[in-house]
């Protein structure tokens, strides 16, 4: 049996690129790896790497925990869990921050971004994140990590990390491999589509939240930024907004982008937004429906805890093993 793994941030409310990038992708991944359990999980020790209010981020965590769940995952075939309830994350994080070098973590691009956009206060462990990224991976020796793109980096870096610890010590981790999407892997922001859509933006004009209601995402779409050219066509250099609302359209309908610039032959930008918006209502609105069924239930604490559970037996374990190798404690 094969073991795919996945996390998300609970820092700040989910969006269509999430979406797009990942759960969506979760989802259809199910369905096609049918010898493959699923570990996903709710990152809240990642989101603490910036400020977070608590209420507002125990609030987020259990909304991550049931939009997995509402998008249609099996619970059957999934480990559900919340990061910071296992605390072999932290260990290992720290484990492997000591087989981490500053040079690897300076050339982050995630980092690097976020430290240009926040002037002060940056917390060190912003900076040590993809180490703890790593070890969320590899503590379940994860075959598959399914990311935006954004995340290729880290999931190398990850990779460049278990090599160097199994070369010294011995076969140990499992080394994975990421799984980009071929479309939609990078949802632009509707007002800059310089930039990747991102939950954690001062400004929500740029993007869809998945509990937006339906006239805001109608509204977000129509006054999507686009260009003076008025064609349909898909060109990232130089219509770089339509080109994302292709790339939104494509990842939602299954239509490869070519066949919808050929539907779309000869129409302007509005009906093109018009139909955009409804695809995207629609598809948000009944993922609303079922959240709002499992965000309410019981049966979401239970999945968590037996989440909990079964992650947690297979960490113990492994870090045991992993602090045996370093010689940390005594010989067991
Ligand atoms: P932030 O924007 O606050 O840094 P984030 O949304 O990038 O957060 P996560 O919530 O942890 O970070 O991301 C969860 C998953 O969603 C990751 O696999 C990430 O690659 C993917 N993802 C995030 N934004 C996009 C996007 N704009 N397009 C495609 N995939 C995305
Ligand atoms: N760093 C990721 C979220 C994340 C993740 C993971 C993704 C944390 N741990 C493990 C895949 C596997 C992000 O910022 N989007």
């Amino acid at each position: 049996m094969k073991r795919l793994l996945s996390g998300i941030k609970p820092s700040g409310a989910l969006t269509l690129g999430n979406y797009i990038g990942a759960i969506m992708r979760f989802v259809e991944l199910q369905k096609q790896l049918t010898d493959t359990e699923f570990y996903l999980f709710v990152a809240d020790l990642h989101a603490i790497t910036t400020e977070q209010n608590p209420q507002e981020l125990r609030k987020r965590t259990k909304e991550i925990a049931a939009m997995y769940l509402a998008a249609g995952l099996d619970k059957d075939k999934t480990i559900l869990f919340i990061q910071s309830e296992i605390k072999e994350h932290a260990e290992l994080g720290y484990l492997l921050q000591c087989h981490t070098y500053m040079g690897e973590l300076e050339r982050m691009t995630q980092y690097k971004d976020k430290a240009t956009k926040q002037q002060s206060g940056l917390t060190s462990a912003l900076f040590t994140y993809p180490a703890l990224m790593a070890a969320d991976i590899i503590l379940y020796d994860a075959d598959y990590v399914p990311v935006g793109d954004d995340q290729k980096q880290h999931i190398e870096l990850t990779r460049d990390i278990a090599t160097r610890f199994n070369n010294r010590f011995g076969d140990f981790f499992k080394v994975p491999e990421p799984i980009i999407p071929k479309v939609g892997a990078r949802i632009m922001d509707l007002q800059n589509p310089e930039k990747k859509m991102s939950k954690s933006e001062a400004s929500d004009k740029g993007y869809i939240a998945l509990l937006d209601d339906e006239q805001t995402i109608i509204k977000k779409i129509r006054s999507a930024v686009t260009d003076s050219i008025g064609v349909i066509q898909y060109d990232p250099f130089n219509q770089p907004g339509v080109a994302n609302l292709l790339n939104i359209y494509a990842a939602l309908t299954d239509k490869a982008i070519e066949a919808i610039v050929e539907m779309y032959k000869g129409l302007g930008y509005k009906e093109f937004k018009e139909d955009l918006a409804h695809i995207v209502s629609t598809r948000i609105k009944s993922l609303q429906d079922n959240y709002y069924q499992i965000i309410n239930s019981p049966e979401l604490d239970a999945i968590l805890d037996a989440g909990r559970a079964k992650a947690q037996s297979y960490a113990y374990r492994k870090v045991e093993k992993c602090k045996q190798k370093l010689g940390l404690g005594r010989k067991k």
